[in-house]
């Protein structure tokens, strides 16, 4: 697979802003004849042929290689007719040009967990820095990705929002709760204020180039949105986040917000700039619809319900279905699909929401 892609770069690389896919009418809020699907962790964890991939080459390996990462990016299409494809990367990926040392075992592990303000001054300039200096491996993935994908299918790039990043650069790796991270922005808000900013700036040059690269929209994912009680969110964390969504509509960049496990914030993030609200399973979508007619939706299928018999996942999608309009609504899980989850659950889905149509 890998070998044809060479002669085609650049080709694929087709002007994002035109494109038709369901996925981009769906993102302009435009009629679509069924709604769009994707599953958020699709390229990876439940594909047979991404295990055996593991077994040869490690999480970077896989990842810091372009074609290998447009390989596996691809994968998911051998098995599902899904509406997009997600870069097989990471929210980390972009770190090491800030002079993070980072592995990977399997969740991401910093070598010098950041906690004090000399260690964020350290941390490069993200402006200073050149955009192909910025984890340069996604870019020529997406452009590979893209001469490969046919035109009805969305390519999607994505980044990690400024908290869910630092949460991990404090923490130094995925901690339940985060508590050296709460501690530190009240501790030196000011070092956190000034990492956030490093971050926002990093991520924003990051998924401008992304856009750039094929990635019809972008998904900023912010898993640990949920870490502080709404002031503290509203003072510390919220100015960056909407400077970075602000900075990609500016640059045209459609953008795609996921929450996660963020109740006490689902309605402060309805109000930023976004084109796509993304949710966890945990907030009712029909409801959130009815309170915000206006705004596009994605998710949000409990990812444990495809652990269940295929006759009860398809009760659930066909509920889901009928608890808001087609229009306005990209169907996808509330959160990544689950390592353990059966193929023929995928399969249901899938036919559930391609159903609609012919309905
Ligand atoms: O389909 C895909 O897998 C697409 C590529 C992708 C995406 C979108 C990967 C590959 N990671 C992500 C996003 C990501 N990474 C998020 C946001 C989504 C979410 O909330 O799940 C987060 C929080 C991370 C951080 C991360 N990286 C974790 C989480 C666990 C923790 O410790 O907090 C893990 C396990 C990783 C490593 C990773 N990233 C991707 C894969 C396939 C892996 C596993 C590596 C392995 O199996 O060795």
């Amino acid at each position: 697979m890998t070998s044809t892609f060479a002669p085609e770069l650049g080709i694929g690389a087709s002007d994002p802003q035109q494109s038709s896919t369901l996925i981009s009418r769906a993102v302009r809020g435009e009629h679509v004849a069924r709604r769009p699907l994707w599953v958020m962790r699709q390229a990876g964890r439940i594909l047979p042929e991404y295990r055996a991939l593991k077994e040869k080459h490690s999480f970077l390996e896989l990842s810091r290689n372009a074609e290998l990462a447009a390989e596996v990016t691809l994968l998911p299409f051998r098995h599902f007719d899904f509406d997009a494809a997600i870069t097989f990367a990471d929210i980390m990926s972009p770190l090491p040009a800030l002079g993070v040392d980072l592995d990977f075992a399997p969740g991401p592990i910093i070598a010098e967990p950041i906690r004090s303000r000399a260690q964020v001054e350290r941390l490069a300039d993200p402006d200073a820095l050149d955009v192909d200096q910025i984890a340069p491996e996604v870019y020529l993935c997406q452009k590979l990705v893209r001469s490969e994908l046919p035109k009805h299918r969305a390519l999607l790039g994505f980044g990690g929002a400024p908290l869910t990043l630092a949460a991990y650069l404090v923490e130094g790796r995925g901690v339940r709760d985060f508590p050296q991270l709460r501690a530190f922005m009240r501790a030196e808000p000011e070092a956190f204020s000034l990492l956030m900013d490093k971050l926002t700036r990093l991520v924003a040059r990051y998924l401008i180039e992304q856009h750039r690269s094929g990635a019809e929209a972008v998904q900023v994912f912010d898993s640990w949105a949920g870490l502080l009680e709404l002031k503290s969110w509203r003072a510390l964390v919220r100015p960056h986040l909407l400077r970075l969504l602000e900075t990609l509509g500016e640059a045209g960049v459609p953008r795609i917000l996921f929450l996660h496990s963020a109740p006490q914030l689902v309605e402060e993030f309805a109000m930023l700039p976004c084109e796509v609200l993304a949710v966890d399973w945990r907030t009712d979508l029909g409801q959130l619809r009815e309170r915000h007619p206006n705004l596009v939706m994605q998710g949000n299928l409990d990812p444990a319900i495809m652990l269940a018999p295929t006759d009860i996942v398809r009760q659930h999608v066909r509920a889901l279905l009928a608890s808001l309009p087609a229009q306005g609504h990209i169907l996808n899980l509330g959160h990544g699909v689950l390592p353990n989850t059966p193929l023929e659950s995928l399969h249901a889905l899938l036919d559930e929401v391609h159903k609609e149509q012919q309905a």
